[in-house]
């Protein structure tokens, strides 16, 4: 059934001040009552209430509890959150004894499946609210905020129709085919259906976007051996994550890490220096670095002094690229610095 009254913890289990758990569903508010003393009778209220077992009578804590009434709710249905204390025994009894008075477990996203059956949230909005969960950077959450706000359904929205509208003149078109010079000029569907198909287009654009601002942008430190790279990753990192030794090909094998850098969300990796080597596993690695760079969003290419052959190992690779010198602190440096260089020591900061 889809609206059998159902009952989750909306918390993380564990030790917390506090423990959230939420019903709902059809005869939700008869159910709560029987573990509930007193249930608010008045919507949109908070009580302090005892919560008991509904067979032994067994007092389990003193919760606070709302009551929602059809459809003012989250879900659209009859809907109870109670606000137990925390920990690992009072939320799950509390949850246990609510089933025992006739709520079912819910399955995960059960909740907000049956706010978008119920017309409460749209697919989109109900992704963004994943989204906004799992959020760990600012600027995820303002996406998925942006998203829950119905942003993205209103385009969509949008462009449905204009889509009906581009159906409505083609459909009159072919319904009076000998009006020669109809009210629908061949020139008008055309326009319309431009504006359509770039709309579409920049709606497109924005998917690879999204879905680097979901998963993370692949940041890529490449290089040769020994130029700072895995120095460089621990930096960016905050903490010594990769290996760093004054031998070169201390790396091996591609790290990868997630960071937040201003706010973004970044997959960095730390590969194996570049170069020819007759070690068979070094040459193992560098065919893993080979396949990040392919894949990156973004490469920052280390070297130390002298250019290296970069070409050929950054010609086949789409991804925008940042040079960067390293070890500036260093007197010694042969020449100064190319322009098209960014400067970083790990040693000053
Ligand atoms: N003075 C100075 N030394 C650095 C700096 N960054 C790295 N080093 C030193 O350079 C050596 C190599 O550093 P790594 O970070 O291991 O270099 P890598 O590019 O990861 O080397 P491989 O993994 O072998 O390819 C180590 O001895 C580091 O201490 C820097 O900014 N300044
Ligand atoms: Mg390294």
């Amino acid at each position: 059934m889809l609206s059998d009254p159902i009952v989750a913890l909306a918390t993380p289990p564990g030790r917390a001040a506090l423990a959230a758990i939420r019903l709902s569903g059809t005869g939700v508010h008869a159910v709560a009552g029987r573990c509930l003393r007193p249930f608010p009778e008045v919507p949109r209220t908070v009580v302090r209430a005892r919560l008991v077992h509904p067979a032994s009578g067994d007092l389990i804590d003193q919760p606070l509890v709302a009551r929602y009434a059809a459809p003012r709710s989250y879900t659209g249905e009859d809907m109870v959150e109670v606000f137990t204390h925390g920990g690992l025994l009072v939320p799950a009894d509390a949850v246990a004894a609510l089933v025992a008075a006739g709520a079912r477990p819910a399955q995960p996203g059960e909740f907000t499946r049956r706010a978008v059956v119920n017309g409460k949230l749209d697919l989109l909005q109900a992704e963004a609210t994943a989204d906004l969960i799992d959020a760990g950077s600012p600027v995820q959450r303002r996406s998925a905020l942006r998203q829950l706000d119905g942003g993205l359904s209103a385009r969509l929205a949008a462009l449905r129709t204009e889509l009906l509208e581009l159906e409505a003149l083609i459909a009159y078109d072919i319904d009076f085919p000998e009006e020669d010079d109809g009210p629908v000029s061949p020139e008008r569907v055309e326009r319309a259906r431009c504006a359509v198909a770039d709309r579409l287009a920049r709606l497109l654009a924005t998917a690879s976007e999204g879905e680097r601002l979901r998963e993370g942008a692949l940041l890529v430190i490449a290089g040769p051996p020994n130029a700072g790279k895995s120095s460089l990753f621990n930096a960016l990192l905050g903490r010594e994550r990769a290996i760093v030794t004054e031998i070169p090909g201390t790396t091996r094998d591609a790290i990868e890490a997630s960071t937040v850098i201003e706010g973004f969300p970044f997959r960095l990796v730390d590969t194996a220096g570049l170069r020819d080597s007759g070690d068979r596993v070094e040459r193992l690695g560098i065919a893993v670095s080979r396949q990040y760079l392919a894949a990156a969003d973004l490469i920052l290419f280390c070297e130390e002094g002298e250019e290296v052959e970069r070409d050929e190992f950054l010609a086949p690779c789409a991804a925008p690229v940042i040079f960067v010198q390293t070890k500036t602190d260093l007197a010694d440096r042969p020449t100064a610095r190319p322009p098209d260089r960014l400067g970083v020591s790990v040693v000053t900061g």
